[in-house]
């Protein structure tokens, strides 16, 4: 018994020792000098650098979105969604080139031999299975949501978040794994030996390990140059690889969600229209479109940001939120919550919280660029806050309730 199981434990034990003879295991299956630690490393850097940016602004989006008890997002700096959000869509598209030029270069590792050499480096390389995938699942879905394509049924923004996580355990043992590498390679002293030259192997050419670097730091150039046009106005005609121009759709801005695919294109040219506020008021106000131009009325430049990316910033005018809040006898520091006409859908409705509500500049907004707003873009009320995502920029309002 004992006897057998010390043979097989030795069988085994030479088995790791030697790789088994047939690619890609064989030494030197992998020929070309671009499998190297250096590029791995600065390719690394950079990928560690895009994701800590996409993962920082991708939870402040969901923390806006979906706040805890703990999160209170503000109004001001008026444009900080934008920015935060703009950097994440384009830093996530930019990683794109680099993720495939990395796993290029250390594909040949996925068939180290031995497969594991202890617990740290079963860790290790186990922590690889969750970083590869999760990259991967990241970067193709966050490209299908921005691009509109969706061939599978599930929800995009959960899969997303929890795949971040994901990601984002395995970045950190992975990185805590290679750091040393990194550093070696940044110092740029005693070199991992090369690789025991290949009789075989074709003739000396192409790509060299700067040469990589050079052509993924080209193409990432590109993407950046050719995308950060959807919210960076000088660069807009540039922005070829954007789905979204900011200045293409009715009224120089561009719609997300159509006044048909709401389902409100009766509803919203209703001549019986009333906006409704309700909830903790001394007197409860229905009001006609004419009774809301009557009124005293703002206007502000304010962004119109979506989660996709793209953002614009109109000119805006209508009510301002705490005129109306006051006018109806709401007491101070209240939430708010504003509902479309919209019968159904996950944008209808949305909570602003008690800085929102009392910022002057949170419009309940009739026109745009000096205009009535068009159908597909809120008519006849929409909401518009600063620092607000574009998501909870309720159109067609019908009801205020005041929390
Ligand atoms: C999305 C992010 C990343 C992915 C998908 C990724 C993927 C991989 C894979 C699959 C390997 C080969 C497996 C292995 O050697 O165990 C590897 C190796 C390596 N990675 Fe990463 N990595 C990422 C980010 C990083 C970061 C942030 C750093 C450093 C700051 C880094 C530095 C390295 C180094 C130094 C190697 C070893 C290269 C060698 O020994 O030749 N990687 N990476
Ligand atoms: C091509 C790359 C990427 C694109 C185009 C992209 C795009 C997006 C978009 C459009 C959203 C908004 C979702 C919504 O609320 O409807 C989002 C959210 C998010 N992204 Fe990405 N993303 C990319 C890569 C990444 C990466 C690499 C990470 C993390 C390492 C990440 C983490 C997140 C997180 C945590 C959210 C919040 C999800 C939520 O609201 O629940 N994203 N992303
Ligand atoms: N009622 C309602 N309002 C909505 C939406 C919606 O689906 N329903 N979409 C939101 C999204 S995702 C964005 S980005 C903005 C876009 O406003 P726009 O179409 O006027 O540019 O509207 C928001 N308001
Ligand atoms: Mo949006």
């Amino acid at each position: 018994m004992v006897r057998t199981a010390g043979r097989l434990i030795a069988g085994g034990a030479r088995l790791l020792a030697t790789p088994p003879r047939f690619p890609p295991f064989r030494a030197g299956s992998f020929r070309s000098r671009l499998h190297h630690e250096a590029p791995a490393a600065w390719l690394g850097v950079a990928l560690g650098v895009t994701f800590t940016v996409c993962f920082a602004t991708g939870l402040l989006s969901h923390l806006i979105q979906q706040p805890g008890s703990w999160f209170v997002w503000t109004p001001r700096p008026a444009g900080l969604y934008r920015v935060t959000q703009g950097l994440h869509v384009v830093t996530g598209l930019a990683s794109i080139p680099l993720l495939l030029a990395k796993l290029f270069v250390v594909y040949p590792h996925l068939w180290a031999w031995p497969p594991v050499r202890g617990v740290a480096s079963a860790v290790e390389r186990l922590a690889i299975v969750p970083l590869v995938a999760g990259s991967l699942f990241l970067l193709l879905s966050g490209l299908q949501n921005v691009t509109y394509w969706y061939p599978w049924g599930f929800f995009f923004p959960p899969a997303h978040y929890w795949a971040a996580w994901i990601t984002i355990g395995g970045l950190v043992v992975h990185v805590a794994a290679k750091v040393h590498i990194v550093r070696r390679v940044a110092a740029a002293r005693e070199p991992r030996p090369e690789p025991p030259p290949v009789p075989a192997a074709g003739p000396e050419g192409g790509l060299s390990r700067r040469g990589i670097l050079a052509a993924a730091g080209a193409a990432t150039g590109l993407v950046v140059l050719t995308t950060a046009g959807t919210t960076v106005g000088p660069l807009e005609r540039l922005a070829l690889l954007s789905p979204r121009r900011p200045s293409v759709g009715p009224q120089g801005f561009p719609v997300n969600k159509t006044a048909a695919g709401a389902r409100v294109l009766e509803t919203a040219v209703d001549p019986g229209y009333l906006l409704r506020v309700t909830g903790r008021v001394d007197e409860e106000l229905s009001l006609s479109l004419d009774d809301l131009r009557a009124l005293p009325q703002r206007s502000a430049v304010l962004p119109i940001a979506c989660v996709e990316g793209w953002s614009a910033s109109p000119r805006w005018s209508g009510l301002s939120l705490p005129d109306l809040l006051r006018l109806a006898g709401a007491p101070a520091g209240v939430a708010v919550h504003v509902e479309s006409l919209q019968p159904s859908g996950l944008y209808r409705a949305t909570t602003l919280n008690p800085a929102f509500a009392a910022d002057p500049d949170t419009l309940l907004a009739l026109d745009v660029g000096g205009e009535p707003l068009h159908l597909d873009h809120g008519f006849p009320v929409r909401l518009i806050a600063p620092n607000n995502p574009g998501v909870l920029q309720t159109k067609w309002v019908a009801t205020v309730t005041v929390l």
